[in-house]
Formats: C-alpha cells, sequence, structure tokens
C-alpha cells in the first residue's frame, strides 16, 4: 500500500519532500532560468529593437513543448541571457531556487560560450558563472576558492541548514557541458577549460544538447582526453533511439548517464553489470514525450532492482519544475513511502563528483537530518 493509499495527506506528502535535504545532480543553467527573468530580458531586448516581445512571450508562456520545440527554446534563451552580466544573475537566480528548495549539494552543468559580438569567451563565460557563485547573499554558498581549498561553512551546531535562524548553506560544484552541436576543437577546449577551473569547483565534464545533433565520434576525442586527465565524466545517453550511439556510450563507462529513455534489455544488461548510475528526470521525460505515461518509465523497475539512481530536474525553468515536485512524482507514482523516499535522496551522495571530504560532511547533514527526524517521533 502506498503512502497515499494509507491515508497520507497529499499536500503533506509534497511539504515533506520539500523538507528533506536533497542533492541536485542534473540541471542546466540556461533551463532553470525563472520565467519572470526570461520575460523581464525579453522586454529589454524587445525595446530595444532585437527581438519582438509578443512572439518571444507567447513562446516562454508556452506549457507543452516537443524535445525539438525545446532546443528551438534554447537557442532563444541563449539570445536572451547572453551578457557577462546576466550570466552572474542567471547563476545567482538558480542557487537560490535551488537553495530555498532544501537542495544541499547541486552539481550544476553550462556549457561554456563563445560570442564575439559580447567580448565573451568560453573562459569569461566561466568567469561569470563563478561571479554569480559569489553574489548569493541570501544563502551560504560553498564553492572552491582559488587556491583550491573548500571553503567549508559547515557547523556542526547548525545541521544542514536546517534551523531558522540562520543562512541556508548549499555546496555548489560545476560541470562544464559540451554541446553536441560543437566541433571536436571547441569540445577539447571546453576539457581544457574544465582541467585549469579544478580548483575553482568545476569538477566534471557532460555531454548534451539535441540528441539528433552530432557524432559521437566527434565528442569522443575529448570525452577520452578528459577521462585520461581523470575528469568524472557524465553522458545523456538514449535520450532519443540510437543503439550505436548507447553502446558506444556504454563501452565509454562514464561515472553516471542521463535520461536512458531508449535503452534496450543488452543495453540495461551492460548499465546494470557496470552499475553504471542513472540521473533520472521525470517530468522532462513526460513532457518532451520519452513516453507515453509516467507509470511506464524506467525508473519503476531500476528502483525495483536497487540500481544506483538519482531524482534530477534536467530544466527547472522549462519545464515548471521542482526538486521536491520530481521526489513527489516518483512516491506518488510508484508508491514510495517516506523512508524509501529519504534513502534515495541520502544515496545520491554516492554519485556526487565531489571529493570525499565534502561526501563525508553531506553524510553528516543527512544523518543530522534523519537524527532531527527520530528525535520528533519520540516526542
Ligand atoms: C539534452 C539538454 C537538455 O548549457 O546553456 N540541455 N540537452 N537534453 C535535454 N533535455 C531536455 N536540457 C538542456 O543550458 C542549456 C543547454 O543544456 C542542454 C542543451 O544543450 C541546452 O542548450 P546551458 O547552461
Amino acid at each position: 500500500m502506498t503512502e497515499t493509499e494509507k491515508g497520507c495527506d497529499f499536500t503533506e506528502l509534497k511539504e515533506w519532500c520539500l523538507a528533506i535535504p536533497k542533492i541536485e545532480l542534473h540541471a542546466h543553467l540556461n533551463g532553470c532560468i525563472r520565467d519572470s527573468t526570461l520575460l523581464e530580458l525579453a522586454e529589454v531586448l524587445g525595446e530595444r529593437g532585437e527581438i519582438v516581445f509578443d512572439d518571444v512571450k507567447h513562446v516562454i508562456n508556452k506549457y507543452g513543448r516537443t524535445l525539438t520545440e525545446c532546443f528551438q527554446l534554447f537557442d532563444l534563451f541563449h539570445i536572451l541571457a547572453t551578457d557577462h552580466e546576466t550570466i552572474s544573475r542567471i547563476t545567482k537566480e538558480a542557487v537560490e531556487d535551488f537553495a530555498a528548495e532544501n537542495v544541499v549539494y547541486l552539481e550544476l552543468r553550462t556549457t561554456p560560450k563563445n560570442n564575439e559580438t559580447k567580448g565573451m569567451t568560453k573562459r569569461s563565460y566561466l568567469k561569470a558563472v563563478i561571479n554569480g557563485l559569489r553574489s548569493v547573499e541570501s544563502v551560504n554558498v560553498s564553492f572552491i576558492n582559488p587556491n583550491g581549498r573548500t571553503e567549508s561553512f559547515y557547523d556542526p551546531l547548525q545541521k544542514g541548514g536546517l534551523t531558522v535562524l540562520e543562512k541556508k548553506r548549499i555546496y555548489v560544484r560545476l560541470l562544464l557541458s559540451i554541446d553536441r552541436r560543437e566541433t571536436t576543437a571547441a569540445a577539447m577546449e571546453t576539457v581544457s577549460l574544465a582541467l585549469e577551473m579544478r580548483e575553482l569547483g568545476v569538477v566534471g565534464i557532460d555531454l548534451s544538447g539535441n540528441p539528433i545533433v552530432g557524432e559521437w565520434n566527434s565528442f569522443f576525442p575529448a570525452l577520452k582526453y578528459a577521462k585520461e586527465m581523470g575528469l568524472p565524466i557524465t553522458l545523456h545517453c538514449g535520450e532519443v533511439a540510437n543503439k550505436k550511439e548507447i553502446q558506444a556510450m556504454l563501452d565509454f563507462c562514464p561515472e553516471r548517464i542521463g535520461h536512458a529513455c531508449f535503452l534496450e534489455d543488452d543495453d540495461w544488461e551492460k548499465a546494470i553489470l557496470l552499475k553504471i548510475p542513472i540521473e533520472i528526470c521525470l517530468t522532462s521525460n513526460l513532457r518532451t514525450e520519452r513516453l507515453s505515461s509516467i507509470d511506464l518509465h524506467h525508473f519503476g523497475k531500476l528502483f525495483k532492482a536497487k540500481h544506483p539512481l538519482v531524482l534530477c530536474t534536467d530544466d527547472t525553468g522549462l519545464f515548471s519544475t521542482s526538486l521536491s515536485n520530481e521526489y513527489h512524482l516518483a512516491a506518488t507514482t510508484f508508491g514510495l513511502d517516506k523512508e524509501s523516499i529519504l534513502q534515495l535522496s541520502t544515496n545520491a551522495i554516492h554519485y556526487v563528483f565531489a571529493d570525499n571530504e565534502l561526501k563525508k560532511t553531506l553524510r553528516e547533514i543527512f544523518q543530522a537530518y534523519d537524527k532531527r527526524l527520530v528525535d520528533d517521533f519520540s516526542l
């Protein structure tokens, strides 16, 4: 019997999913822009005559989107958020939004961009992201100092940012994304930048972008180089049916894969044998019509098989979702009780790309939350 069937109130479960500490490992910066910010940016560009505001407004407010429409929208987002200042702003807002959701560790991924007209290079883009992290004031953001030392705001007296008296804290690390549209040289540039910026909190590489664009062979050299240099890698894998590429990706043994909607039985056998953790994005897969109904999602069978899984949002702005919403959706669809939900969120610690010291801190945060629950029950 599910928690809901046992009479657990729907709203109460929703609030509980919001309250528990959570880890977000698959979130694209430009997919997490607030609608209000997008509209504001569009209005400014509209006034300058660079876009037709009414056309853009209609697109931003649209609810259902196919996968192809999502990628058209990303092109629009990239037009709206082109300058350094805006990149810093959307980073700041994304971190604030995840912290408000009680996300205690965030791996934010983004594609470094060159844009000559704005005087932007991949390096300056990334610096703008880091400036955005530094500018957050409403919560304590813990990332890595230029000297490579992890800033630790961890205070054992304020376990996991759960008291209301002090600011919440969120640990943030960055993944640099290679867009499938990029050339091998551009992908290589991103990996070099990630290596250079390791001391500033870059912990890995992601391969993303429109899954029907680009060839595995053109990304492979950069991904191989990243792997040789010890950078963990996560790949968008099987977002569309592409048997050959899925096989090549699994043979590459990435540290994690995202989506995995179109793996066939033999692919699953391999993924399970290799214990590759899967970043599950329920709402994204549903909204982009990767499956006809949420209860058919592969989360169900993987969860039963105890395969390493982590629930993620993908693009909170684009899909109007949040991490607590994803936990609630998983709980109500697959009949998870609170213990299983908390276990699922705690297990994510195993799959983060951050170092062991930070994993230990995260374990302490989750243990403190567990202890608080036990204390609450004994009242
Ligand atoms: C594949 C996706 C994605 O990097 O500009 N992106 N790639 N599948 C998805 N599922 C819907 N959602 C987002 O953030 C936006 C970029 O992330 C990738 C796309 O390349 C998109 O342009 P950044 O910050």
